[in-house]
């Protein structure tokens, strides 16, 4: 018998990683035999170390991938770095290190890392999207798009900090402050790069519908974003001047005999001119330059306190050919719809809140089918979609559905307007006033205007040293002379290059199409390659990510595909699958009194003389549970995990803890529970596997075994249907690994009985068979989720090749089904009948057959049942 070795994770770890590398294990293969599996987690930020999130995020993705080669698929299961972003720039200018080296410096730890956790990436396909290999193709489609129109330029707001003088992200304005000098933010008007998404609004919207294999939040999510909204434009004149007239856009034609006034957006072009001239003039256009500088976020928030000023101006309805004053108003926005609306107070709650406010008219034009409403006395607007119309003219007493209909052909045929649909959605702004992006492809001569950058002079390059000090306000490439003093490649005469970089969402939006080919250096994209692998099967990541990074990466797929760049098969859809995993949460510890937050866990006894402002009495708080964040301060850094138990521990912790869509609370115990699993399994396979080497195979006729031989085997294959089914279905990985440890628990009693035979040199050749096969299809089933050990047992079992080369198991349905169990059923005591029933069925399954039974219903049916007690496995006693 082998000595029994200790179970040392610090000790194989190491050298499996080691052995990985030097075999080549995980490289993408293309075997033309096997179907293709793309497995790809989103690429992380490198921030400087990895956090809970991303071993959780990658720990998914790795057991999917190792459970897909197991299965006989070709992997593509790439790593990279999404790399360029403000952080390094903010380091750059906090501690003086130029963001290319802090970047590099990162991915180096980072990759350390996640090495250390034993992932099957295939290293060779890593890519860094602040590498000139990558952002060159970031340049190279753009101008791609610029050709086609989809890439423009025109004015459009940002957000500026008038103390530092700079351009803000969304991100970085907090409560309409500044991030960083807490200025309040005003709005600026800068001339800007987009991207055309909106070109593409309706196939978006379209395709949402085959996303079968997305959480219905994020389709939602997506929808909602996109935002299509069907209505009619309408036109309504002057008063006074007989030709001009202005549009609105409305999703309720059937209200337009209630539109008592009209509001603009302060933005409007047209709010100057119908202004000037008025009384009160100056007073209005300060008001409407106020505004204006509000910001976006707050102007479409529900609870907007509404604001409004009259122009002095009036329209006629074109219904009902009244006068109705004209408004402005911060609520109505310039970029959605024609940036005017007509307001209807009745039938709008905002219209109506602002109508209270600044006492207009308000006219009931739906009436209440259910209970009548007073015209007079309206305490908020009747929104509901259901009733007649009252007050309309001709359309009087039609329902809702049909006024919307016969009103839009009155306008269509009368011409006064058309109908329109409306999207929420915006061309996305790509420029970035900022240095550690791709710098926009883009030269402006005095002479020819704006001039593309030959494709033969890309990349265009980012200069390599910036210094921190360049940096105050301006963006450095602003400052750069060397950068922008370029000469027109029309004219030659000299010209100046663009300094905004784009939005790194662009490196990310079609970064999975790279790593088909992620070092092709005469093109973005291979096209045979690309199509080989893609769609992604599956994709995994975070909900932050639901809404931009996922819509953005779907356009860009699209149009790469109409740029023809996707070879022979074209995708119209990245990511077939996409799983958005929780959480990491854990518990905050704070003072009572203070809300001091402690910076790491306290025990019970301790009291809060910890707390800084409060070295006396009260007792320490556990807090409610939180996402792991710094300023949470509880954070368990992944790394000191790895130290201590290694990675096996950490990834089955980490997978055993929630199913993967769900949050994940972290603790300790958990930790030493799945250690001590692995402790457990590594002793049972270890004390077998010198002896179970070369052992002839199970007998033809399983029948023959020994009952207690068979009922190990029946415990196996209920095994593998389990931990297949688990993962296949939804990837529901703790219930699969909880199957596995009562495998083991099963093995461990089973021991007792069969174990002898198995391990005395003559023994059973049947015993020795059925326990090998045992072992190793433990070993087998445990792989995906904790590699090295698996790989360690599998050798001592007798392999020489890694145990990601065996296939995964395929499950006896007669093995499975060869138990059956007898269940006594009485009804208030009394046997009535006795069930045979295949042993793996659930509790509630077997209640439900003992109900329907028909022996059973006969004293059960018109009864009331007052109780019901099961006893698993035995009996049912149905009391009435
Ligand atoms: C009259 C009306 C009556 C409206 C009524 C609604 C209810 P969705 O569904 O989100 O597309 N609207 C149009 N343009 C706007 C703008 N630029 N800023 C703010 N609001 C605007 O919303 C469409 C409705 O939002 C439009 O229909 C318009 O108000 C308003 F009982 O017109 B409605
Ligand atoms: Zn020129």
């Amino acid at each position: 018998m082998a000595k029994i070795a200790k179970y040392q994770p610090g000790k194989i770890e190491p050298r499996w990683q080691r052995y990985w590398d030097q075999h080549q294990t995980f490289r993408t293969l293309k075997d033309p035999e096997r179907p293709k599996f793309y497995c790809l987690v989103m690429f992380p930020y490198p921030s400087g170390r990895i956090h809970m999130g991303h071993l959780r995020n990658y720990a998914i993705g790795d057991v999917i991938a190792r459970y897909k080669k197991l299965r006989g698929f070709n992997i593509l299961h790439p790593m990279g770095w999404d790399a360029f972003g403000l952080p390094a720039e903010n380091a750059a200018m906090d501690k003086g290190i130029p963001p290319a080296k802090w970047t590099t410096e990162n991915i180096r730890t980072m990759s350390r890392q996640l090495r250390a956790m034993g992932l099957s990436y295939d290293w060779d396909r890593e890519i860094a999207t602040c590498s000139e290999e990558y952002y060159r193709w970031n340049q190279w489609l753009f101008l791609r798009m610029h050709e086609k129109g989809l890439a423009y330029k025109k004015m459009s707001a940002v957000n500026w900090c008038p103390s530092c003088r700079t351009v803000l992200a969304n991100e970085q304005v907090v409560d309409g402050q500044c991030w960083r000098c807490e200025s309040p933010i005003t709005q600026k008007e800068l001339s800007q790069w987009f991207l055309r998404i909106t070109d593409y609004a309706e196939e978006l919207l379209k395709d949402c519908a085959r996303l079968t294999g997305w959480p219905e939040r994020v389709i939602a999510m997506q929808t909602h974003w996109i935002g299509r909204s069907e209505g009619v434009e309408v036109d309504f004149p002057l008063t006074g001047e007989s030709d001009k007239t202005l549009r609105i856009f409305t999703t309720r034609p059937d209200t337009l005999c209630g539109a008592t006034f009209m509001v603009m957006a302060p933005e409007h072009p047209l709010v100057e001119s119908l202004v000037q001239g008025k009384p009160g003039a100056k007073e209005a256009m300060a008001a409407i330059q106020r505004m204006t500088g509000q910001d976006r976020k707050v102007r479409t928030a529900q609870d907007l306190e509404k604001e409004g000023v009259f122009t002095g101006a009036h329209a006629i309805n074109p219904l009902t050919r009244e006068e109705i004053p004209i408004w402005v108003a911060n609520f109505v926005l310039m970029e959605y719809g024609t940036g005017i609306i007509m307001s209807v107070p009745a039938h709008d709650q905002r219209d109506f809140e602002f109508a209270k406010k600044y006492h207009l008219p308000i006219r009931l034009v739906i009436q209440n089918p259910e209970h009548s409403l007073d015209p007079q006395h309206l305490a908020q607007a009747y929104t509901e979609e259901t009733g007649n119309l009252v007050e309309s003219g001709p359309f009087s007493g039609l329902s809702v559905k049909e006024s919307q209909e016969k009103i839009a052909q009155h306008i269509e045929k009368n011409g006064l307007g058309k109908r329109a649909v409306h999207y929420k959605l915006r061309d996305w702004g790509i420029s970035r006033q900022r240095y550690w992006g791709t710098p926009i492809p883009i030269i402006y001569c005095e002479e020819c205007g704006i001039v593309p950058v030959p494709e033969k002079d890309l990349p265009v390059r980012l200069p390599p040293d910036i210094s921190p000090e360049t940096r105050a306000g301006k963006s450095p490439l602003q400052e750069c002379t060397t950068f922008y003093e370029a000469s027109c490649p029309k004219c030659r005469r000299p010209a100046r290059r663009e300094t905004d970089t784009m939005d790194t969402f662009v490196d990310s939006s079609w970064y999975f199409l790279r790593y088909t080919d992620p070092h092709a250096s005469d093109a973005p994209i291979n096209p045979q390659e690309v199509s080989d692998w893609m769609p992604v099967d599956q994709y995994i990541g975070g909900i932050e990510h639901a809404v931009l990074h996922l819509l953005y990466a779907r356009f860009f797929t699209k149009v790469i595909r109409d740029l023809g760049l996707m070879g022979p098969n074209p995708v119209n859809e990245p990511f077939t699958r996409l799983l958005t995993q929780g959480m990491v949460v854990k518990e905050t510890h704070t003072c009572p009194r203070h809300g001091y937050l402690f910076p790491e866990e306290v025990t019970e006894t301790q009291n809060c003389a910890l707390c800084p402002q409060d070295r006396e009495s009260s007792r320490v708080k556990v807090g409610r549970t939180e996402k792991m964040s710094k300023s949470k301060k509880n954070v368990v850094d992944p790394e000191t995990l790895l130290e201590r138990y290694g990675a096996d521990t950490a990834r089955l912790f980490i997978l055993f803890a929630a199913p993967p869509e769900k949050d994940l609370e972290w603790n300790d115990a958990g930790v030493e529970g799945a250690t001590r699993f692995l402790h457990r399994a590594w002793r049972l396979i270890h004390q077998y596997a010198d002896t179970l080497h070369e052992i002839s195979p199970l007998p033809e006729d399983l029948k023959t075994l020994p009952d207690p031989l068979r009922k190990i085997r029946t415990a196996v294959h209920r095994t593998i249907r389990k931990v297949t089914q688990d993962i296949e279905k939804q990837y529901h990985f703790n219930t699969a690994i909880s199957a596995l440890m009562e495998l083991v628990n099963t093995l461990y009693l089973a021991r007792e009985t069969a174990g002898p035979e198995i391990k005395s040199g003559g023994a059973q050749k049947a015993a020795k068979a059925l326990w090998k096969e045992t072992l190793e299809t433990l070993v087998v089933l445990l792989s995906p989720f904790v590699p090295h050990l698996s790989e360690e047992l599998w050798k001592q079992l007798g392999h020489d090749q890694s145990v990601f080369c065996a296939p995964w198991p395929d499950w006896d349905e007669a093995a499975i089904q060869s138990d059956t169990l007898s269940i006594v059923v009485q009804v208030n005591g009394r046997v009535r009948a006795q069930l045979q029933i295949p042993a793996d069925l659930d509790e509630e399954t077997i209640r439900q057959r003992a109900l329907v039974h028909a022996s059973i219903q006969p004293w059960i049916s018109g009864k009331e049942i007052r109780k019901l007690i099961q006893v698993p496995g035995r009996l049912i006693n149905i009391v009435v």
